[in-house]
């Protein structure tokens, strides 16, 4: 039987190369340069295109083969041939397109089909529903961000990133048109560079969380004198050594506590079936600042350690987040955010709620105020808080209860209430 064989082309760096999609199926037409396999190396991605149109007779590979230049792809019945091999048996007259397409078939006989790496399409991996998914909402892949391991994109990532492109405007969604009047190098010199690939993961989380949630942000001031004096006198009890815990760990064990009393602040919104999802975990998740951009990791079952193992968990877990250790899963599945700002300095900020959350714990630099206690004037630490929620899940009321009670954890019966 007539046809042509589609090989794997020379792809420079691409050798021994994973399939990781087969693009085609068998008995189907194609055209010139369709895809018809992913090859997934370490850095990127490519799809191989088709150097001939007709219909698949055969297809060779399958996804997980290991594939070489040269390996057969497939064999492909060439509708040139088909066309011009019954031309003939019919006896029609020769003509000269004839000639030619007989040259042509066979030329595509005994030659080996030559893939310029120019029509070799360097692309981001994603699956076939997920490229059909970018697709239909008019977004291009490669464009995406992907969060998955090599980058390879996800159906989550398409939506976060077509969410990241659009504004809404008067209940009409538009596109961001994000063109300066003009060139910012007309103003002096400038420099470009790519934006961290961390940074570009969180954006459009960002964006979603910014303009999808009605955030309502409340500052507070907490008198920690009394915690704070406990905290800087903590020392092991049987090596004698002083134990260095932050704040944070004071304020993660109080948050908890308040998360148990106001379980509306543990909570997700099931958009699909409208109903308030409640979770009966305690996984805090807190800000970690790194080289790389802004993470959050979650300390898991922060309710079952005491302030010592939250301290040494809360150690352990931003140094995987610096050195780039951490398991992805460990930024998902929080009940909600601490972002700590009080290693650098500051009081109130508007932290960004993170979803599927609905409340987030800012936390400021804490200072001394002269304040008058029984006709008296004495110094006290103050901590400054700003809790940012979702309005449609929490009131302004239970925001000030929960503000409220946090500053009786971290009060001065912080012992008795954080030892419940
Ligand atoms: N008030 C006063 N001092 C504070 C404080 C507070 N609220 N919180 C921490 N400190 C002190 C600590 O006690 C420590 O003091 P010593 O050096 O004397 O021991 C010092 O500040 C540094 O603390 P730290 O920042 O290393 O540790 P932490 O447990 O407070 O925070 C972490 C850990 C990971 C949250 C922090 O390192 C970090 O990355 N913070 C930035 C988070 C961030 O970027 N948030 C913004 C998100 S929105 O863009």
């Amino acid at each position: 039987m007539t046809g042509q064989k589609i090989l794997v082309p020379d792809m420079g760096d691409f050798k021994n190369v994973e399939i990781i999609e087969v693009l085609v199926e068998e008995g189907q037409r194609i055209k010139k340069n369709d895809s018809l396999i992913t090859l997934e190396s370490d850095k990127s991605s490519v799809e191989v295109p088709s150097t001939h149109e007709g219909i698949i007779e055969k297809i060779n590979v399958k996804v997980g083969d290991k594939v070489n230049q040269g390996d057969l792809i497939l064999n492909l019945k060439t509708d040139k041939i088909s066309k011009e091999i019954k031309k003939i048996q019919n006896n029609e007259p020769e003509n000269k397109i004839a000639k030619n397409i007989i040259k042509d078939i066979e030329k595509t006989k005994i030659a080996a089909p030559v893939v310029h790496k120019s029509s070799i399409t360097e692309t981001k991996s994603a699956s076939p529903k997920v490229r059909k998914f970018a697709r239909e909402l008019g977004a291009n892949v490669s464009a995406i961000p992907g969060s998955q391991r090599a980058g390879r994109v996800s159906e989550e990532d398409v939506k976060n990133y077509i969410r990241s492109q659009v504004t809404v405007n008067g209940g009409k969604v538009q596109k961001k048109i994000q063109e300066e009047e003009y060139p910012h190098e007309d103003f002096g010199n400038i420099e470009l560079k790519e934006i961290p690939r961390v940074k570009k993961l969180s954006g459009p989380q960002l964006v979603r969380s910014w303009t999808e949630i009605p955030h309502v942000t409340q500052h507070d001031e907490i008198d920690i004198t009394e915690m704070e004096q406990f905290r800087s006198s903590l020392y092991d009890y049987y090596s004698g050594e002083i134990v260095k815990v932050t704040p944070l760990a004071f304020i993660t064990k109080a948050l908890v506590s308040a998360l148990k009393k106001f379980p509306n602040f543990n909570a997700s919104i099931d958009t699909n079936q409208n109903k308030i999802i409640y979770k009966k975990y305690f996984h805090i998740g807190f800000a970690v600042d790194t080289p790389h951009g802004l993470m959050v990791p979650k300390i898991r079952d922060a309710d079952q350690m005491n302030i010592k193992e939250i301290g040494e968990a809360l150690k352990k877990t931003s140094k995987l987040c610096r050195e780039l250790k951490i398991d992805k899963k460990e930024f998902f599945g929080g009940s909600m955010t601490i972002s700590s700002l009080g290693g650098i300095g500051g009081t109130f900020f508007t932290p960004i709620i993170n979803p599927p959350e609905v409340a987030i714990l800012g936390v400021g630099k804490s200072f001394d105020r002269l304040v008058k206690i029984k006709n008296k004037f004495a110094s006290r630490k103050i901590l400054p808080i700003s809790l940012s929620y979702d309005h449609r899940i929490i009131d302004g009321a239970e925001g000030a209860r929960f503000c409220v009670y946090l500053g009786e954890c971290l009060g001065k019966d912080f012992a008795f209430k954080l030892a419940v």
